[in-house]
């Protein structure tokens, strides 16, 4: 079996997705998800540049050796882009494989573990009231464990909270005061707990703005609320910041969302700093490298809560659902669902009950890409937005 073809698709519906599709000789596809939010283009040229022309007539069944050529062929390791590129290549050829030895992915990677894969989903509000209508929205829609974001009196513009309207084509700038912030989260998981009583999984993600004593100072405010996890509590390349957070506090924490490679947890792991690793299956070297991440974790009883929000298109979900399903290790998924005009390009094949994801049982990752539709949503310039002080100041993501 040899690899004819391998190209790259950028679409927009609804949000800009990056998918590569890997063809062999003998008619077996496999799809990746390439997408890096706000920076889609570039995973793009480096695949359709650099990457998938080293792959026509290789063996598409040699996952292993084709990461290993990818990454360490390369001389220029890690970063996001390039480990982007590596996880759709991967999440392709692990799709053809599956789908040549007729098994459904996650067959391949030990069976299945578990029946289904329990997922959260997000709530968010501008107040109490907004937030409490968002947790109820999201019961409704099945969810058994929810991420609590909230508003923060005297800021206008928060992430996650109030959609700003942009320059079109420029990123959105919003606003920020720790100190406010600090003063007011605690009482918002106080009056969910008591809204929603003791038993829902409350989860909290802190986008990585806080220096360890704050995080300190938050992690022991939030422990009465018992959450199911702290999320990026302070900027994820200095490991050793959770070190402070951890001896002033028992509070589960997650973090990694922004990681690429196990070196990024190497001293969060040894040292139990964390109990969550939070990579996605994309931007972190595929199926291949969480796989064997998540072992190294389960060493120290460590589980995965791996990030999905709608910037890990419907592909790069399909793969962590069947990675969920198969290690014995699994936490939890994120899953916030996408954009309704992306159901018109993807039709990802994994279901979602109660709260729960359920890989498809279809060989492969169970996804195929409607490109008639794709021609429909074109990418368009989209940004991340930032944030500011209230004195100007450019803070932490
Ligand atoms: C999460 C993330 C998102 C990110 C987004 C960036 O936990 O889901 O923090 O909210 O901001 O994925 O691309
Ligand atoms: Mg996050």
């Amino acid at each position: 079996m040899k690899i004819v073809d391998a190209s790259v698709l950028v679409c927009g519906p609804g949000r800009n997705y990056v998918t590569v599709r890997i063809e062999t000789d003998e008619g077996v596809t496999g799809l990746g998800d390439a997408t890096l939010n706000g920076r889609e283009l570039s995973v793009a040229a480096y695949l359709s540049e650099h990457v998938l022309p080293t792959l026509i007539g290789g063996d598409p069944q040699r996952i292993e050796d084709t990461w290993q050529q990818l990454y360490r062929g390369a001389y220029w390791r890690r970063g996001p882009v390039t480990m982007a590129a590596i996880a759709a290549v991967d999440l392709a050829l692990w799709d053809i494989k599956a789908k040549v030895a007729g098994l459904p992915l996650y067959q391949l990677l030990g069976g299945a573990s578990r029946d289904r894969v329990r997922t959260y989903g997000h709530a968010a509000g501008r107040d109490l009231p907004e937030l409490f209508d968002s947790v109820r929205a999201r019961q409704a829609e099945g969810y058994q464990a929810i991420r609590i974001q909230s508003g923060i009196p005297g800021l206008q513009r928060v992430y996650s909270i109030a959609q700003t309207e942009n320059t079109p084509g420029m990123p959105v700038v919003e606003d920020w005061d720790t100190a406010a912030y600090l003063r007011h989260i605690p009482g918002v998981f106080e009056a969910v707990r008591n809204e929603f009583g003791p038993e829902l999984p409350l989860l909290h993600d802190v986008h990585h703005r806080l220096t360890p004593q704050q995080s300190a100072r938050l992690a022991k405010s939030l422990e009465p609320y018992d959450l199911f996890w702290l999320e990026d509590c302070t900027p994820a390349e200095d490991q050793s910041a959770l070190r402070l957070v951890r001896q002033h506090s028992t509070i589960p924490l997650a973090i990694g969302e922004v990681f690429n490679t196990v070196f990024d947890y190497q001293t969060l792991i040894t040292e139990r700093l964390i109990d969550f690793v939070r990579s996605p299956v994309t931007h972190f070297g595929g199926v291949t490298a969480v796989k064997k991440l998540l072992d190294f974790a389960a060493l120290y009883q460590i589980r995965s809560g791996l990030h999905g929000p709608a910037d890990i298109s419907p592909v790069g979900m399909a793969a962590a659902v069947h990675l969920g399903l198969a290690v014995h290790n699994f936490g939890i998924q994120e899953y916030s669902g996408y954009p309704a005009q992306a159901a018109e390009v993807f039709h990802p094949g994994y279901t979602f009950t109660d709260g729960h994801l359920r890989p498809s049982e279809a060989p492969g990752l169970g996804v195929t890409l409607d490109e008639q539709a794709m021609a429909a949503h074109p990418y368009r310039r989209d940004y991340l937005p930032y944030n500011r002080l209230l004195d100007g100041t450019l803070h932490d993501w």
